[in-house]
């Protein structure tokens, strides 16, 4: 027995001993500070797995350098490390606690982020047990010095301390293929900073992070305020006079905005087994009092709902890679929806049942000038009560009512819905409606969260009714990009009643649902051809804004001079006459492939042009960061500082806007609470 001990004690006293030792200590630490501090969303054996070795190949890469130098030194330099290390993991666990999310370069050099108040508050957030992650080092430090365990000051041969480095490495990218096969894109499309930790560890997303903001910074200071010139000349040029006729007409409403999820046009009317999908969508669609769009496309790329929402608040096209919000979103100026409405005396919030971390929200909305964000940490959960990314949609719009209807009206409230998204999991209790039966295991259960959703906004309209805010309210509607992938052909055939699929019609498959609202508004079926870009400019016209300073490349749907060009990022395009597909043009109103003849072809070099330069010069606005530069008259910059989303301190502000403008619908019931009035059949919060 003494033997043995004397054994390991020997193998302790010696370098790669001790290396493993600290080594093994220090994943052990990351490894329970993932489990305790942080909230990753571990879900399977697969993540569960990577999570527990991810801390594995970076901490025999960094601490492995120590084993390049001799003697003594090297066994200070492994502490050394492992302290660096750990001020690291001390730091990220006390700014998740208020954030949700990790330390970034950006925030650390000070020009964005730090204006959260970081450093007036870090003290309250700090707790003792935070410092538990030095108590390992501070347990080697005494070993070392009361020499239990002895250093081995002895040469180590270079060629060990080069293993360690290439073992490492070749461990990282095991680890990173792992990873990707468990959630492609990670970091091309860049979803969360959680997403890094949990597949890659705090190291390699500190060096992800640290290539980003390089990226970022490096197209930042090249640009010039000079750059400006041209995308002001290209928009003098395409601006849209709006239609005296819709002109104002929503003016003083409050605006609320529902994020319809992977929502499809072709869902609007369509039935299954004779039966509506989503019947009180439909009904909505044909409201005489609804402007809706029947040939109106998403046009996102890579950063999918992000795209959408940095499309539909600010008017700019996502970008041709990742997802702008999470790269460009924190420190980039920008003239978004909340500000322009928050300007004009609107109170603004968004609503969703996620982490406020997903797409870098929690950051992008203060660059837009959200003033607040209620994300998953303001409702009540229960395992039940989620499924996919978050909270289902039902009980999302019920427990959104207990803030909205705190709001001082008039407000601009965007709620975004999470149900109906891939892969489309909904439980028995919750749903009676059929699938389709196109055998694509993928596809089938789509119309059941669809149908879903159209429950929840159902009863999220009787509550807006029952309360009254309807009356005062305006509804935007629209669904953020497709359900179904192009990588599903023969189902998309089976679900349009078509032999067989092309190009042409999985470009017509892209139209996604977009409608205003108002119990005054004269509405239409209206056929104009536009998408994503076109709904700032469009709802600022209805609002009463002339909108003739700000920097979008949008127009206004209702205009009479509205540009009916629709540009998908990939450079495609639809107009009402052509569908341009790749180097293939089809006619858009029968789907007739052509041949162009040379006036076609004239026409389409033309349109094909205006495309490229709309998407170029809208990319080098957010690269650039080109708004830094333009002041548009009646608007005020955005200043980050001024929004803080931690739960008590917004909810704070909340009240004290609600006292200061008791104009709420809570205000106007004398202070009593109109959550009473909600009714949902969700069988999650039945005998409550
Ligand atoms: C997550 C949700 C989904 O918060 O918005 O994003 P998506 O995967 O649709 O881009
Ligand atoms: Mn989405």
């Amino acid at each position: 027995m003494s033997r043995d001990n004397n054994r390991i004690r020997n193998f302790f006293n010696t370098t790669w001993g001790f290396f493993f030792l600290v080594v093994f200590l220090f994943c052990v630490k990351t490894y329970l500070v993932y489990l305790t501090k942080f909230t990753l969303g571990v879900k399977g054996p697969l993540q569960e797995f990577i999570l527990a070795v991810n801390p594995i190949p970076a901490a025999l890469l960094t601490f492995g350098i120590a084993l390049y130098f001799s003697g003594r030194l090297r066994y200070w330099l492994i502490m050394i490390i492992d302290f660096i290390e750990t001020v690291w993991i001390f730091a990220n666990i006390v700014y998740y606690r208020e954030f949700s999310d990790f330390l970034s370069l950006g925030i650390i050099k000070g020009s964005g982020n730090v204006q959260n108040n970081l450093g007036k508050s870090l003290m309250e957030i700090i707790r003792p047990t935070d410092f538990l992650v030095f108590l390992d080092i501070a347990v080697l430090i005494i070993l070392l010095v009361t020499k239990v365990i002895r250093i081995d000051a002895r040469p180590f041969k270079k060629y060990k301390a080069f293993i360690v480095s290439i073992a490492s490495m070749v461990l990282m990218f095991g680890k990173y293929s792992l990873a990707s096969a468990d959630r492609s894109g990670l970091l091309t499309r860049t979803f969360d900073n959680n997403y890094i930790v949990k597949y890659l560890g705090l190291n390699e997303y500190a060096a992800f992070n640290v290539y980003q903001t390089q990226k970022e910074s490096a197209t930042r200071s090249q640009a010039k305020a000079s750059d400006m010139d041209s995308v002001l000349k290209y928009l003098k040029h395409s601006r849209a006079k709006a239609d005296p006729a819709y002109f104002g007409k929503l003016k003083g409403k409050n605006i609320i905005i529902i994020h319809l999820e992977s929502f499809q046009q072709f869902l609007i009317n369509y039935k299954v087994n004779g039966k509506e999908v989503t019947p009180n969508l439909n009904k909505f669609y044909k409201n005489k009092h609804t402007l809706s769009f029947d040939n109106f496309y998403h046009q996102v790329a890579q950063g999918k709902t992000s795209d959408a929402e940095m499309m539909l608040e600010n008017s700019l096209y996502g970008l041709p890679q990742g997802s702008a919000m999470v790269t460009y979103g924190s420190q980039n100026t920008y003239q978004a929806a909340p500000a322009i409405f928050d300007q004009k005396g609107y109170s603004t919030a968004a609503f969703h049942g996620d982490v406020p971390s997903f797409w870098n929200r929690d950051s992008t909305y203060k660059s837009w000038g959200y003033q607040y964000f209620f994300s998953s940490q303001y409702y009540k959960t229960k395992p039940s009560y989620s499924v996919g990314y978050g909270l289902k949609d039902k009980i999302f719009f019920k427990d959104s009512a207990q803030y909205l209807e705190q709001l001082p009206q008039p407000f601009y409230a965007k709620l975004i819905t999470l149900t109906n998204h891939y892969p489309y999991l909904i439980d028995k209790q919750n749903t009676d409606f059929p699938a389709t039966k196109t055998g694509d295991k993928t596809v089938d259960p789509y119309v059941q969260t669809a149908h879903y959703l159209d429950q929840a906004f159902g009863e999220f309209l009787s509550y807006l009714k029952k309360t009254g805010l309807y009356k005062d309210s305006a509804l935007v509607l629209y669904g953020d990009h497709y359900g179904i992938s192009n990588n599903h052909r023969p189902a998309i055939a089976q679900l349009l009643h078509k032999k067989s699929i092309n190009s042409y019609d999985l470009a017509q498959f892209q139209k996604v649902p977009f409608m205003i609202h108002s119990p005054n508004l004269k509405g239409k079926l209206d056929h104009s051809y536009g998408g994503e870009i076109d709904v700032l400019p469009t709802l600022l016209h209805l609002v009463g804004d002339k909108n003739n300073n700000t920097i979008q490349f949008g127009t206004d749907l209702l205009a009479k001079k509205h540009d009916q060009t629709v540009a998908f990022r990939d450079g495609d395009f639809v107009t009402p006459k052509y569908t341009k597909v790749g180097s293939t043009v089809y006619l858009t109103k029968t789907g007739e492939e052509i041949t162009p003849n040379k006036q076609q072809k004239q026409e389409l070099a033309k349109l094909q042009n205006h495309v490229t330069t709309e998407l170029s010069l809208s990319d080098r606005v957010i690269y650039g960061d080109l708004l830094r530069f333009y002041q548009p008259k009646g608007f005020d910059k955005t200043n980050k500082k001024d929004f803080t989303y931690q739960y008590t301190k917004s909810l704070d502000n909340l009240k004290k806007a609600e006292t200061k403008t008791p104009t709420s619908i809570k205000a106007k019931n004398d202070g009593k609470s109109t959550v009473d009035e909600y009714k949902t059949d969700a069988p999650e919060l039945k005998d409550k």
